[in-house]
């Protein structure tokens, strides 16, 4: 029998998913962190979804965002800063039958692992990525990140930063990531609906959520806060169509605040995970007696 996917494993009987069946470490993050808001409505997607515990993993990277995974009772685990994405990826392409969510950081994401989100997102790995975005490198204690803003005086910048930060929007949008959607952490629900889109989505999507760092950069995010005078505009889909790419860059394009949604979501792209299982069936039709095994070890014998 030729086979290179594992097996899906036997369905085990999995107790309902709650608040207190979710609940694994305690969040060891500063008080008032805006990642606590990124936890509770991670979990309450999850009641929401019932997928089965067995099914779900949780991964990261390196930094406060990323210790997501140790908080939540899920399978998880997190990797060098960085490299989660590609971690990630040969989790999800080797068992299609996880829902893998990435939790990182800006620095994580955008910086030393910028590489490796162009390469996942183009690819559509099935993967939900909710990047935790605080304008700051929040566990090494205020250096400038990617998306600090010019001025911005931290230990790596002590007279302020020189260079211009990257708008989030336009760099997902270009990866070729096929569901881009923003948050931010003072619209609980909203944001929970976005990673429940997310986390429905087959194929590569990503939620940008704004959560700030109440200890290095508390108030990165008033231009948001109702509470400090800000606002926050919701994008309307009667209005905006969410498979067209350019008006999503036009609305990605908006000066700060600009607003908060999906702005790109396709749904007709295969995933990777689909054409790779197209291309075994398709081998698979051609040796229909020939092991997975063997064809493999065939091809590595070839290339020596
Ligand atoms: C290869 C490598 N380079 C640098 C570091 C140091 N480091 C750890 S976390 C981090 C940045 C964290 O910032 P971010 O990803 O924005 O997460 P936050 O803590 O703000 O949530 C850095 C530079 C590391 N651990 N490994
Ligand atoms: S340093 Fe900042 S990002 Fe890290 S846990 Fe504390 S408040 Fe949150
Ligand atoms: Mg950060």
């Amino acid at each position: 029998m030729f086979t290179l996917t594992r097996p899906t494993p036997a369905a085990v009987p999995a107790a309902p998913l709650t608040k207190a069946t979710l609940k694994a470490d305690t969040p060891t993050w500063c008080p008032g962190c805006g990642d606590f808001a990124v936890l509770a409505a991670f979990q309450r997607v999850l009641e929401k979804l019932q997928i089965p515990q067995q099914n779900l993993v949780t991964l990261a990277g390196i930094g406060c965002s990323s210790r997501l995974p140790y908080f939540v009772n899920t399978h998880g685990g997190h990797f060098i800063h960085g490299r989660a994405l590609p971690f990630a990826a040969g989790v999800s392409l080797g068992r299609d039958d996880l829902h893998v969510v990435v939790f990182g950081g800006d620095g994580d994401g955008f910086s030393i692992g910028g590489n490796h989100l162009d390469h996942t997102a183009r690819k559509n790995i099935k993967i939900t990525y909710v990047i935790m975005d605080n304008s700051v490198y929040g566990l090494t204690k205020k250096q400038t990140s990617p998306t600090s803003p010019v001025g911005f005086k931290s230990k790596s910048d002590p007279t302020g930063a020189l260079d211009p930060a990257l708008n989030p929007m336009r760099r997902l949008l270009g990866t070729g990531a096929t569901f881009v959607a923003r948050a931010y952490v003072g619209q609980l629900q909203h944001m929970t609906d976005m990673i429940e889109r997310a986390m429905k989505h087959d194929g590569f999507s990503v939620v940008e959520v704004h959560t700030h760092c109440s200890n290095f950069y508390e108030d990165a995010f008033d231009c948001f806060n109702a509470r400090k005078g800000g606002h926050v505009d919701l994008i309307d889909e009667t209005k905006h169509d969410v498979t067209d790419i350019n008006a999503a860059f036009k609305l990605a394009s908006l000066e700060t605040p600009g607003v908060f949604g999906v702005f790109y979501e396709v749904k007709d792209q295969p995933s990777k995970n689909a054409r790779e299982a197209e291309l075994m069936a398709r081998v698979q039709a051609k040796f229909p007696t020939t092991d997975g095994r063997t064809l493999l070890q065939a091809a590595f014998d070839r290339m020596k």
